[in-house]
């Protein structure tokens, strides 16, 4: 029998490219995200492993529940869909950006692990698998609200293993760093040049590489729950501490 993914944020990146990694192993699949024209298009290219899209919003409560908490069948919800918006300091932030990130990153995974887990509680069996970020650990100058909703998700992925302790049910928090898929652009607004220097003269993580870790932690044996993997390009690690210096 073969087991079904729901993806949300399959129109780019990570999710698309999980899409087509979990297709080409047997398995069905719901895509979701905004774009529905991506979304029939990814349909057209993975034939009948798609068995369902769903144009959805993340931060929309009520249309996330209404598609998603009848669906009997999710072995696996990947929670993928996320922004970035900005890289500003604090002060100089649009709050509406903030709180876009924080309805998405936060409140969408909220509503979809909230939507699927009865079920997967129910049945004894599943897999909640949340893309956070190295963000989430890391803090950058510019990633304030950003990363504090990736700090969200890995505590959220901790705490959901707290409450499922004595089930079959497994949680995953997979951490990247940085990757070139539409996240700067949209973090940019559209600026090309802008996004496109952030992987310039590096080669980072591509969503391929992303699909292939959601795909070894999701086919591992059922008793093997990874709790976290942080991944990052050999061109990318951790800065120094940060010191302002300007004392007599
Ligand atoms: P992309 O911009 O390529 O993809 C983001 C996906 O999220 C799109 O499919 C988009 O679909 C979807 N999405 C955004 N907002 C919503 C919403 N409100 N409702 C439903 N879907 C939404 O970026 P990535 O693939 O890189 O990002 C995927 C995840 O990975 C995000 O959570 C991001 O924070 C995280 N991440 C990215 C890293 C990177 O460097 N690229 C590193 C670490 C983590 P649509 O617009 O059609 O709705
Ligand atoms: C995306 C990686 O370093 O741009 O989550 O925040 S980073």
């Amino acid at each position: 029998m073969p087991k079904t993914a729901l993806i949300t944020g399959a129109t780019s990146g990570f999710g698309a490219a999980c899409a087509r990694r979990f297709a080409k192993e047997g398995w069905r699949l719901i895509l979701s995200g905004r774009r529905t024209e991506r979304l029939e298009e990814l349909r057209r290219d993975l034939g009948e492993a798609v068995t369902a899209v769903i144009t959805l919003d993340v931060r929309d409560r009520e249309a996330v529940f209404s598609a998603l908490q009848d669906l009997s069948d999710v072995d696996l919800l990947l929670n993928n869909a996320g922004l970035a918006l900005g890289l500003e300091p604090a002060w100089e932030v649009d709050p509406e950006d903030w709180e876009t990130m924080v309805d998405t990153n936060v409140k969408g995974v909220m509503y979809c692990t909230r939507a699927i887990l009865p079920g997967m509680v129910k049945r004894n069996r599943g897999h909640i698998v949340n893309i956070g970020s190295i963000a989430g650990s890391w803090p950058y100058p510019g990633g304030n609200v950003y990363g504090a909703t990736k700090a969200f998700v890995q505590q959220f992925s901790r705490n959901l293993r707290a409450d499922l302790l004595g089930t079959r049910v497994r949680v995953t928090n997979i951490e990247p760093g940085m990757a070139e898929s539409e996240f700067s652009k949209v973090r940019f607004k559209g600026d090309d040049d802008r996004a496109g220097a952030v992987y310039e003269g590096t080669e980072p993580l591509r969503p391929a590489d992303i699909a292939e870790v959601v795909f070894f932690a999701a086919t591992l044996p059922p008793h093997v729950n990874v709790n976290t993997l942080e991944v990052m390009s050999i061109d990318q690690s951790w800065g120094h501490l940060a010191v302002h210096r300007e004392r007599g």
